[in-house]
């Protein structure tokens, strides 16, 4: 009882607005390609990735039409013949993440970077993604959502959760050490405060508004700093610390939120890139970042096995989502929302609504 058609959010050509279609085609379950599955879907996080996707502001181009969306989850309802040694089956509930395939046999995955594959496939990029009621996935690379946590609750662990769990993972950080968190307030940031408290870090979030200062404060940030507020905010992270953060992980979608990241790092501290504004530049200065043995990283989402680790931790109920759910057809308003800077947190859209 797999529909023909079915509802999806769609982009027609790349800056154009949302366009609601009912009668968008469901790819039949015999046609499905070996490896693939075609999965129902309960409920889709709205990320900022899909926003810089639809308005086609980065230098690498979307595939249109576009359906958006990376943060799905759903149940299983086929898979293609033949696909042998299958990870899921038909029933099992699965995340879709940014990376929604891989070839899994390059150097890049191999190595375990799997999201840097050159045959990598793109959910809501360079394939459609879950802003519909059924989305094409691949069985290698859908994430099992365990029991004990709810399908809109693990929504946007699926790429938020994972991508600031890696970079934590990576900040070459230990229990104690003080990290910034630029972009506190929004959907990555938001996580990447809880992921850093489960290390044992101690979080300075830095965002705007009174929503997002409360809600950081809430979930385990320890300092917080209003960019719009503050004249100095390498002074009030380095006297906060003693000297300077351990670390940063940026998160914000301008590049605003890198700015004095190098600045006010202590000798031996690590600058974690995230957030992706499509045309800024890091600047940094060399002097600085060799005198005082700086490490700037770019960490792009995670593989499967981050996506594993995040999602397990965030069912054990030590990271939660704070998200608004809202219907599908609520896309528009959403970006929106999000161009302004409103959203704390994170909107989860229901797919049955
Ligand atoms: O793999 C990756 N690296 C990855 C994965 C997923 C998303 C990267 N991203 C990118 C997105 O494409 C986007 O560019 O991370 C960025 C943030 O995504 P998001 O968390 O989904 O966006 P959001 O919910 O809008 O949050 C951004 C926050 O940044 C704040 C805003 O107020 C907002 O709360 N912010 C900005 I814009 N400028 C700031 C500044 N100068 C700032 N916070 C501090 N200082
Ligand atoms: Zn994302």
């Amino acid at each position: 009882n797999i529909p023909k058609v079915q509802t999806a959010a769609v982009i027609d050509h790349s800056g154009d607005s949302i366009r609601i279609d009912h009668e968008f085609p469901v790819k039949p379950a015999n046609e499905l390609l070996p490896g693939e599955c075609l999965v129902k879907l309960e409920c889709s996080g709205a990320c900022h990735t899909d926003l810089h996707a639809a308005l086609g502001d980065w230098p690498v181009s979307a595939k249109t039409p576009l359906v958006g969306g990376h943060e799905g989850v759903g149940i299983i309802v086929a898979t293609g013949q033949n696909t042998f040694n299958s990870p899921v089956k038909t029933g099992d509930r699965v995340g879709i993440k940014w990376l929604a395939d891989s070839c899994l046999n390059c150097e890049h995955c191999k190595k375990g970077r799997e999201q840097n594959c050159l045959k990598a496939k793109l959910s809501g990029f360079t394939v459609d993604g879950t802003f519909q009621e059924y989305v094409v996935s691949y069985v290698n690379h859908v994430t099992p959502i365990p029991e004990g946590i709810a399908s809109d609750e693990a929504a946007s662990v699926l790429c938020a959760g994972v991508t600031v769990y890696r970079a934590i993972k990576y900040s070459q950080t230990n229990p104690c050490d003080w990290i910034v968190i630029p972009g506190g307030g929004g959907g990555l940031g938001h996580l990447a405060i809880q992921y850093a408290r489960v290390r044992g870090l101690r979080v300075i979030a830095v965002d705007t508004g009174s929503e997002k200062k409360e809600l950081c404060l809430e979930l385990g940030a320890e300092k917080w700093i209003d960019f719009k507020e503050c004249q100095d905010i390498v002074a009030e992270i380095r006297t906060i610390t003693d000297g300077g953060a351990h670390s940063a992980v940026v998160t914000s979608a301008s590049g605003s939120g890198y700015r004095q990241a190098v600045d006010y790092l202590r000798p031996g501290g690590t600058l974690m890139a995230v957030g992706l504004p499509g045309k800024s530049t890091l600047e940094a200065s060399i002097f600085f970042t060799v005198f005082k043995s700086i490490s700037i990283l770019g960490s792009y989402v995670g593989n499967r096995q981050d996506a594993t680790e995040a999602i397990e931790i965030a069912a054990r109920g030590d990271v939660k989502v704070h998200f608004t759910t809202k219907p599908l057809k609520e896309l528009g308003n959403v970006y929106e929302g999000m161009k302004s800077g409103k959203i704390a947190g994170r909107i989860v859209l229901n797919m049955s609504q």
